[in-house]
């Protein structure tokens, strides 16, 4: 995957956007370039120029500025994949934006205390490059305050925090031709509802289960409970997992064995009259259970139940199940980006519907961001002088006169700009985490700016 500078990425990202002026589509780009070149900032920190900051804060005022029309241009390439197997990992985080108190229009969070947003988004991962594409889609909802003694039919008629999951597969829609789309859920969206969704594109899944007591048909034709069926699944082999110490357990060797079955959900008595309308009366599909044998006493150990589309009748088709799960750390990691990297929840905007503005932008640069360090880790013997702009690698030259830029690879690159936000590089240090990456960057586009600057005067 070849680099973008930062000015090239805004154009390809942004520049399809739709905010029903073209001078005001030329902003949110200026705006979303600052944004790139000091993404932990603040707003005024990042527009430095009086006419930019005027240039955000209109723009983010603007009743134009949502969430659909800033980061649907983004999404649109996104999901326009080429043929091969992606998949779509979604989560739904917390945005905090409870300390301030100024703020209009927030949602609630968790038991009523917080104040804010539940951002629900997809990631789009290349399973064949081992890169980011991008966000597929996002959903901001506000969770409204519920009356204690709401029934049953009432809640299943009203938008709740579960229908995200489903609604979210909706409006990114069914895969291109050519390519397989697996979607990847942890325990908050296993539902029958949710999966509906999916059937109804066409694609796939991967979701951990949540609720283990359900009633579901096996595969002779008998109705057990969930648990009961894994308790009957099929042993299709077993591996080693290192784990790491953790507060209180020793780092050990796990055997881990893999079992799966084949189990029939039928639709639940009481589903929403949108689910009902779908007239999918039961779905089939496959249970792959991860788990570990003979774990040591006192120990909680793990165990994964993942129901999926996907084939797993062999080691090597459950294998895939599994590690599709485990990329699941890609969303954990891009919700990190946005709100450390990006510092998402330390805006203080004075309304809703700019902090909306906000998290759009925000959410389409945290992806270039992810990008760049998956690109540095997984590019190891890739040339930099091929893939990075060729103004990053003058400027690095200049600084570092020692280094040899024809046989620097990508993977070197990284580390270097790592290198420039402190990271040390001993063979103890591992590879460089966020923030002196992050550092690192942004000390890189000062000085590939000075060094314009520089050009310019003399030219
Ligand atoms: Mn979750």
């Amino acid at each position: 995957m070849k680099v973008l500078d930062n000015a090239q990425w805004v154009e390809e990202h942004f520049s399809n956007c739709d905010l029903g002026d073209p001078r005001r589509n030329k902003r949110l780009q200026t705006v979303a370039k600052n944004m790139l070149d000091a993404p932990d900032q603040s707003l005024c920190k990042q527009n430095t120029k009086w006419s930019d900051l005027k240039a955000a804060y209109g723009l983010f005022n603007r009743p134009e500025a949502t969430l659909d029309s800033i980061a649907s241009s983004h999404w649109n390439k996104t999901r326009d994949t080429k043929p091969g197997r992606y998949l779509l990992i979604s989560d739904t985080t917390d945005i905090d934006h409870f300390s301030h108190k100024a703020t209009t229009g927030l949602g609630m969070l968790g038991s009523g205390v917080g104040r804010g947003f539940q951002l629900h988004n997809c990631l789009m991962y290349d399973c064949d490059n081992e890169q980011i594409v991008g966000e597929a889609g996002a959903i901001l909802f506000k969770r409204k305050h519920v009356p204690k003694d709401e029934t049953r039919t009432q809640r299943l008629k009203r938008y709740r925090e579960s229908s995200l999951w489903g609604d979210l597969v909706d409006r990114i829609g069914p895969s291109p031709e050519g390519s397989q789309w697996v979607h990847v859920f942890d325990r908050g969206g296993d539902s029958f509802e949710t999966m509906c969704h999916i059937v109804r594109t066409g694609d796939d899944w991967v979701i951990r289960a949540s609720r283990l007591s359900r009633k579901v048909i096996d595969n002779r034709g008998e109705k057990v409970s969930l648990r009961q069926a894994v308790g009957n699944a099929m042993r299709v082999g077993t591996y080693e997992l290192s784990l790491r110490s953790r507060p209180g357990v020793k780092a050990r060797t796990a055997t881990m064995e893999i079992l799966v079955a084949e189990v029939t959900f039928p639709r639940p008595s009481q589903v929403s009259p949108k689910i009902r309308s779908f007239g999918i009366e039961e779905i089939t599909m496959n249970v792959v259970v991860v788990r570990e044998v003979n774990a040591p006493k006192g120990v909680s150990s793990i165990e994964w139940v993942l129901l999926t589309s996907l084939p797993a009748a062999t080691l090597e088709d459950a294998w895939q199940v599994v590690s599709d799960y485990e990329n699941r750390w890609l969303i954990e990691e891009y919700h990190k980006v946005l709100k450390s990297g990006c510092n998402l929840e330390g805006h203080s905007l004075r309304s809703a519907d700019r902090l909306e503005a906000q998290i759009a932008l925000t959410s389409v640069i945290g992806v270039r961001l992810f990008q760049l360090k998956l690109v540095g880790r997984n590019d190891q013997t890739a040339k930099a002088r091929n893939r990075i702009p060729h103004a990053w690698l003058r400027c690095l030259a200049v600084y570092r006169p020692k280094l040899k830029l024809t046989k620097l690879t990508v993977y070197e690159f990284f580390r270097q700009v790592a290198n420039l936000g402190g990271f040390i590089g001993r063979k103890s240090d591992g590879e460089p985490g966020w923030h002196t990456i992050w550092y690192g960057f942004q000390k890189l586009q000062l000085l590939v700016a000075g060094m314009e600057l520089a050009d310019t005067k003399k030219a």
